[in-house]
């Protein structure tokens, strides 16, 4: 079989433009590919629902590779052994209620999952502004994270979305974004972003499905995100709460599409 480099060159540039090109116009765009964002990003797609997710890495996966401290493994509780579950990942009972996957397996399973259901994800695309016309967020400015890397002086380019999820962890782009352009109109007691508190995961895994939700008109925050808006606490590498977080905010972004198409 005869291999022509320039055919190759040709099918990455034109699939990779038809992508970008189908997804200048989206239903939801996840900002983050960690586990919260993919899990959003799987049960959006899942429901059929136009979903692209932004990730600035070239790796998806977000905190989860690590596990704690490098030990490549995962924790889960009880309450997250469904999601778990449902993505076919394994896990192995480590004591009552506490359960430990291989944090590979997981980000991967995460992944396939979600670009099987549907999902675009674009790696190496940061999200660096929001649109807003008439105090609604409807979309997005996303530029190539090399530029932002390189402090290279190039204009983004912008996509149009009815939703935007900020799953981007603990730095909470999306919400930090919103108050440095137009002030503190966030949906906290104060409008401002009220900021990420220490170290307690009993706490933190609660309120974190508790803070997933609307923080500004059309935009919603999931995971890390969410207890950092909020004012909650962290929770080191218990993941269960991520995977929570991202099914509520899908959850909440689905009874937005009632007349989608399954
Ligand atoms: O940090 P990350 O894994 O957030 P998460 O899904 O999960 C948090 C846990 O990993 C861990 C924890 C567990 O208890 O606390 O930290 O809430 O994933 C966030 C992703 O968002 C990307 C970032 O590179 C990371 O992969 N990201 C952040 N800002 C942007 C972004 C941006 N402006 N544009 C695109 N991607």
């Amino acid at each position: 079989m005869k291999i022509d480099e320039i055919v190759i060159s040709r099918a990455i540039v034109e699939g990779f433009c038809k992508d970008l090109m189908d997804s200048t116009e989206t239903d939801v765009a996840v900002v983050g590919g960690g586990p919260a964002g993919l899990t959003a990003s799987y049960y959006l797609a899942k429901e059929g629902i136009k979903t692209v997710l932004f990730e600035r890495k070239l790796s998806i996966g977000g905190g989860m590779w690590g596990g704690g401290m490098m030990f490549n493994k995962c924790v889960f509780q009880e309450e997250s052994k469904r999601i778990l579950d449902e993505l076919e990942i394994n896990r192995k009972k480590y004591e009552k209620d506490y359960y430990i996957t291989d944090s590979i397996e997981t980000v991967s399973a995460l992944c396939l999952k979600c670009r099987k259901a549907g999902a675009k994800i674009f790696n190496l695309i940061s999200v660096e502004d929001v649109m807003i016309r008439k105090e609604k967020v409807t979309g997005l400015v996303i530029n190539w994270s090399a530029t932002e890397l390189a402090h290279l002086h190039v204009d983004p380019l912008t996509v149009r979305t009815k939703f935007v999820v900020d799953a981007t962890g603990h730095d909470s782009e999306i919400a930090k974004i919103i108050v440095r352009k137009i002030g503190k109109k966030l949906k906290t007691k104060t409008g401002d972003f009220l900021g990420e508190k220490p170290m307690w995961a009993e706490v933190g895994e609660t309120t974190i499905v508790e803070h997933t939700k609307e923080i500004y008109p059309n935009v919603y925050v999931c995971g890390m995100a969410a207890n950092a808006v909020f004012g909650g606490y962290r929770m080191g590498p218990i993941f269960g709460g991520m995977l929570l977080s991202g099914e509520k905010v899908a959850k909440l972004l689905i009874k937005k599409f009632p007349l989608r198409k399954t």
